[in-house]
C-alpha cells in the first residue's frame, strides 16, 4: 500500500480530526482550563500546560508518566508534531548519562579522532565529565585563545526564553573569555545578506502585511516556494497557526492561489490551489521571462519605478539583452524553467491587471547565487507596482512563524542573555545576535575546519578562517543540517576536542568526544510567547515530568561548568529557575500595564496553567507593509544608500564579484536540471518534512505515516520511475559523486520530471564509516548528496538545492537502519 508521505500527502490525512481527547477538547473550546481530560480510570491525572516550537500544548500525566498529547489553543488544522511529547520523553534514542568516547577518555585532546562516531561509548559520572570539559577548556584557552573554540552552536533547540541551550552556551563562553561564531543561517543564508542592499532591511524576518487586508484586497496569491501549510506548523518560539488559519479563509473567498514549485506541496494539495511545475533553480529565469513580457506589452509600471526606485534602466538592459545579447523573454525562460510561454505570458498579463501578493518562500535561495531570487522577486514586484498597497506587491515570511497575523497589543516576556550585561530583552532571530568576538558565514564551517588561516570574500570584506581546536554544540544537528556529509566527516576530525549537549543520540552526538544528557522541554519550567510576529500568546512551560535517567538542564550544566571556572555568580546571577522567570515575565507585564492591558500577577498566571492572549488593535490589523513608504517615500525613505529600492546596488557592483553583479540576474549553476549529466540526470530538491521539524520528531511514532520501508521517502516523477524499473514502495539508492544513501520511493505525478525530491532533516545514519570513502547511508540524508558550497562571494549562504544525482533500485538486502536505537555501549 503506498504510504502517507511528506512531499506527497493524501487530502484525506488533514481533514481526519484528533482522536485525542485534548485536540478535540481545545477544538471545541480551545480554553485550556477545560482540557483536563476524563479519566475514569487513572487515580492521578492531570493536564499540564507547556509549549514547543509546534505550538502550546496540553499533557495529560497519569500517575507522574506523560500518557498523551494535544493542543493548548484552538487549531484549524491537525498538527501531529503536538501529539507525540509521551514519544519524544520515553524514546529509545534518549542519551541516558553522561558518555566520554573511549579513545578520548584515555587520551583527552590528543586521541586519534578519525575514530569519531565508531568508537565505543565510556559511562562516566556528572562530576568526571564537567571536570574534563572544565580541564579541556583551560588548556585550549591557555595554549592559545578564543580564536580556538567554535560556540556558535547553530540550531533549532527548543523553546523557552531561559532553557535557549545556545544562549546559555554563549553565556559560559563570554563569561570565560569568549569564543568564535558565525554570520547568518541555513534558513536565509543569502536573503539575509542580498536584502539590506536592496530594501534596506533584512526582510525575510519581518512583519508582513496584515492578513486582513489580503483577505480583503488580494486577488492572487503567488506562492512562489512556499509550502506554508508545512512550515508553519512551527515558529521559531510556538507557532500560534494563525497563518494556517487565514489560508484557509482566503482559499472559501474563492480566490486564485498559485503554487510556483517543482513539488506539488502540501498547501497545492490542500488549498487546493494551481500548481506550476517548476525546474528547481530556474526562477530568476522565470521571473525574467514574466518581466520582459511586462516592457514588450508596456505593462510595467513606470512611475511606481521612477518614483520608488534607483538602476531600473540598467537591469532593463540586461532584460532586453543590451548586455549580452541575449533577450531574456518567455520562449528563453521556458526552455529553462519548464514552464510553457503561454502560462509565463499569461501570469505576467493576470500579476498586472489583478492585485497580486507574491508570496516568496526560501527554498529557491537555499542554492548557488540565492541571492538573486528575492532581488529579482522585488524587482518584479516594483515593476508590477503594487508595493505598498494594501494586499499587493511581496511577503518573504508569510509562510514563517505566521508572518502577517497581526501584531498584537501587549507585553513581551524577557529572555536569557547570552551576554553579561543583563541585556535581557532579546527577542526574534536569537541567533542573529552578536555575542561573538569574531564569526564566519556559518555555511562555510567544513571548510573552516579543513582550512584554518584561508580568506574568504564576504559582503565586500575578507574573512580569515580561525584555526578551530575545540567544538561545543548545544542545540544543533550539524551532521544532519549540513551540506555534503562525507567532507564535513573529514573536517569534524581536525578539532582537538568535541563536545554535544543533547536530548537523543542524534548523529551529531555520534560524532563527539564528550556526551551529556539533557532533558527534554517537557522535564524543567520555562516560559514563551506564540507566534513571533503576533506575539499572541504567553505560555507557561510547565514542567509535566521528572528528568529522565540522568539529564539535566543545559542551564544547570553551564552553571555548574561556570563554577569551575570561578564565574558561577556571573552566570547566574544569584538567581533560580523560577527567579529567572518572574523576572522575564515581569518585563511584558510592566510593558502590558504602559500598553493598558491587564496581566494577572506571575503567581496567579502559574497557578492558572492557561496562556494569556493578547489582541491585535484595528491598526495592527490594517498594517501594510511599505506603505508608509508609498505615501512619502522622501519621508519614510528606506534604509538604502537612495533610500529607495535598489533594482542597481552601487554598493554591490563595487565588490566587484564574478557572481553577483549590480543588478539581479541570472547566473547558470553548477549542477541544475538544465546541465544534468548521463551519470547524473535528475535535479534534487530538499524541502522540508511535514512530519519534523528538520530531524526533530524524526525518532517518534511519526515516521510510520511517512517512512517507507523504514526509510526516508523519495518523491520521483512517474516517468522517471519507469524508465528505472522502480515502483513505488521499492528501496532504491541515490548517489553521486559526493556520497551515495538509500531511501523509499513514492512514485508519483506530483513533482516534475527529471527532479526527485529527499526532505532534509533525515537522520545520517552511514553503514561503515571510517572504512570506506563514501559509506552508504541507510536511512537517507539528503545532504549526504548536496554541495558544500557558498551560494556566492557576497553571503556565502548554503546551497542545498544545487545538487544532481542518480537514482537506482536497490537490489539485494538492505542494511537495517539502526540510527534510532543507542549506541554501541552506551546503554551501560
Ligand atoms: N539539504 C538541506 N539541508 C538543510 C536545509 C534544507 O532545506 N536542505 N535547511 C537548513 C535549515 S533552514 C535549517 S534551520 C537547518 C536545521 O538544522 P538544526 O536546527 O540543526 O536541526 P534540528 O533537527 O532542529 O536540530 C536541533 C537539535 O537540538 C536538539 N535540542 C532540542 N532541544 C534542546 C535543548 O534544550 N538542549 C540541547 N542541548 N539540545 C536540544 C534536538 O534534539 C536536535 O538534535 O537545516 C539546514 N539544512
Ligand atoms: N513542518 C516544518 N515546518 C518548518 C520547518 C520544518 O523542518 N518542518 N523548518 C522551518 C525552518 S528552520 C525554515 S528555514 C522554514 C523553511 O521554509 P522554506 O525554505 O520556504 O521551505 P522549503 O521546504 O525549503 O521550500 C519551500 C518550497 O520551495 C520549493 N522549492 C525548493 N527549491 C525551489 C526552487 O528552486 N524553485 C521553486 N519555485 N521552488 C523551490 C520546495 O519544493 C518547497 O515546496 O520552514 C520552517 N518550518
Ligand atoms: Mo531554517
Amino acid at each position: 500500500m503506498k504510504k502517507e508521505n511528506t512531499i506527497d500527502l493524501k487530502r484525506r490525512e488533514f481533514l481526519k480530526n484528533s482522536s485525542l481527547g485534548i485536540a478535540g477538547a481545545s477544538l471545541s473550546s480551545g480554553v485550556v482550563g477545560t482540557l483536563v481530560a476524563p479519566n475514569a480510570v487513572a487515580t492521578e491525572s492531570k493536564t499540564v500546560v507547556t509549549a514547543a516550537h509546534w505550538g502550546p500544548l496540553g499533557v495529560v500525566v497519569e500517575n507522574g508518566k506523560a500518557v498523551k498529547s494535544g493542543p493548548a489553543i484552538p487549531t484549524v488544522i491537525e498538527n501531529e508534531l503536538q501529539s507525540v511529547v509521551p514519544d519524544q520523553l520515553y524514546s529509545e534514542t534518549r542519551i541516558k548519562y553522561p558518555m566520554v568516547r573511549k579513545g578520548y577518555l584515555a587520551n583527552p585532546g590528543k586521541s586519534d579522532t578519525t575514530m569519531r562516531g565508531r568508537d565505543e561509548w565510556v559511562r562516566v559520572t556528572w562530576d568526571q565529565a564537567l571536570d574534563l570539559i572544565d580541564k579541556e577548556f583551560k588548556r585550549v584557552r591557555s595554549e592559545g585563545g578564543f580564536e580556538n573554540i567554535f560556540g556558535g552552536s547553530y540550531g533549532w533547540k527548543s523553546s523557552g526564553s531561559l532553557h535557549s541551550s545556545r544562549t546559555l552556551l554563549h553565556r559560559y563562553l563570554n563569561a570565560t573569555g569568549g569564543f568564535v561564531g558565525h554570520k547568518g543561517d541555513y534558513s536565509t543564508g543569502a536573503a539575509q545578506v542580498i536584502m539590506p542592499h536592496v530594501l534596506g532591511t533584512i526582510e525575510v524576518y519581518e512583519q508582513q502585511t496584515s492578513w486582513e487586508t489580503i483577505l480583503e484586497s488580494t486577488d492572487i496569491i503567488v506562492l512562489w516556494s512556499a509550502n506554508p501549510l508545512t512550515t508553519l506548523r512551527i515558529a521559531w518560539t510556538a507557532t500560534d497557526q494563525q497563518g494556517i488559519e487565514y489560508f484557509k479563509k482566503y482559499q472559501a473567498t474563492g480566490k486564485r492561489i498559485i503554487c510556483i514549485d517543482p513539488i506539488k506541496s502540501e498547501t497545492c494539495k490542500m488549498l487546493n490551489a494551481e500548481w506550476i511545475p517548476t525546474n528547481t533553480a530556474t526562477d530568476v529565469p522565470l521571473m525574467l521571462g514574466i518581466a520582459h513580457t511586462l516592457v514588450t506589452q508596456d505593462k510595467h509600471d513606470k512611475a511606481f519605478l521612477k518614483k520608488y526606485t534607483t538602476g531600473y534602466a540598467k537591469f532593463e538592459e540586461y532584460l532586453l539583452g543590451k548586455v549580452d545579447g541575449q533577450a531574456k523573454d518567455a520562449e528563453w525562460a521556458s526552455k529553462l524553467c519548464g514552464v510553457p510561454v503561454d502560462v509565463i505570458k499569461q501570469l505576467a498579463a493576470d500579476f498586472s491587471s489583478k492585485r497580486t501578493m507574491l508570496m516568496g518562500g526560501w527554498g529557491m535561495q537555499r542554492q548557488r547565487h540565492g541571492e538573486q531570487t528575492h532581488w529579482m522577486m522585488v524587482t518584479l514586484a516594483s515593476m508590477l507596482g503594487q508595493i505598498g498597497l494594501p494586499g499587493g506587491g511581496f511577503g518573504f515570511s508569510y509562510h514563517y512563524s505566521n508572518g502577517g497575523a497581526p501584531t498584537t497589543t501587549g507585553g513581551v516576556i524577557g529572555s536569557m542573555s547570552a551576554t553579561l550585561d543583563s541585556d535581557t530583552t532579546n527577542t526574534g532571530q536569537s541567533w542573529l545576535s552578536k555575542s561573538a568576538k569574531i564569526s564566519f558565514p556559518l555555511a562555510r564551517i567544513a571548510d573552516v575546519l579543513l582550512n584554518p588561516g584561508k580568506t574568504i570574500q564576504y559582503n565586500g570584506t575578507e574573512i580569515t578562517y580561525p584555526d578551530i581546536k575545540l567544538i561545543y554544540w548545544a542545540g544543533g544537528n550539524p551532521f544532519v543540517h549540513h551540506q555534503d556529509t562525507n567532507t564535513l566527516v573529514k573536517a569534524w576530525q581536525k578539532p582537538e576536542t568535541i563536545i554535544v549537549n543533547e536530548i537523543n543520540w542524534t548523529p551529531t552526538a555520534r560524532m563527539a568526544d564528550i556526551v551529556l544528557p539533557i532533558t527534554t522541554s517537557y522535564e524543567r519550567n520555562d516560559l514563551t510567547m506564540t507566534g513571533d510576529y503576533s506575539m499572541m500568546h504567553i505560555v507557561p512551560m510547565k514542567q509535566v515530568v521528572e528528568p529522565q535517567f540522568e539529564a539535566r538542564n543545559d542551564y544547570d550544566v553551564f552553571a555548574e561548568l561556570a563554577k569551575r571556572a570561578g564565574v558561577e555568580d556571573k552566570f547566574t546571577e544569584g538567581k533560580t529557575e523560577m527567579d529567572w522567570l518572574k523576572f522575564f515575565y515581569q518585563s511584558a507585564f510592566d510593558a502590558a500595564r504602559k500598553n493598558r492591558v491587564l496581566m494577572p500577577k506571575f503567581e496567579k498566571f502559574w497557578e492558572e496553567n492557561k496562556p494569556i492572549t493578547f489582541n491585535a488593535s484595528e491598526k495592527a490589523k490594517k498594517w501594510v507593509r511599505y506603505g508608509e513608504f508609498r505615501e512619502d517615500p522622501l519621508l519614510n525613505p528606506l534604509g538604502t544608500p537612495s533610500g529607495k529600492i535598489e533594482i542597481y546596488s552601487d554598493t554591490v557592483a563595487k565588490m566587484n564579484y564574478d557572481d553577483c553583479r549590480g543588478y539581479p540576474s541570472w547566473f547558470e549553476p553548477e549542477e541544475f536540471s538544465g546541465n544534468v549529466t548521463p551519470e547524473h540526470p535528475l535535479a534534487l530538491v530538499t524541502p522540508h518534512p511535514y512530519y519534523r521539524l528538520h530531524s526533530q520528531l524524526a525518532h517518534t511514532s511519526l515516521r510510520q505515516k511517512y517512512a517507507v520501508k523504514d526509510r526516508e521517502p523519495v518523491l520521483i516523477h512517474t516517468e522517471d520511475a519507469k524508465t528505472r524499473g522502480i515502483a513505488d514502495g521499492d528501496i532504491v539508492r541515490i548517489f553521486n559523486g559526493r556520497g551515495q544513501v538509500l531511501a523509499g520511493a513514492i512514485v508519483s505525478d506530483n513533482i516534475i520530471k527529471g527532479t526527485v525530491g529527499l526532505c532534509e532533516g533525515a537522520w545520517y545514519d552511514p553503514l561503515d564509516l571510517g572504512m570506506s570513502e563514501k559509506p552508504l547511508c541507510k536511512n537517507g540524508c539528503p545532504n549526504v548528496l548536496t554541495m558544500d558550497i557558498g551560494t556566492s562571494n557576497l553571503a556565502q549562504g548554503n546551497s542545498p538545492n544545487t545538487c544532481i544525482v542518480q537514482v537506482e533500485k536497490f537490489t539485494g538486502e538492505a542494511p537495517e537502519v539502526t540510527v534510532f536505537k543507542q549506541p554501541k555501549q552506551a546503554n551501560a
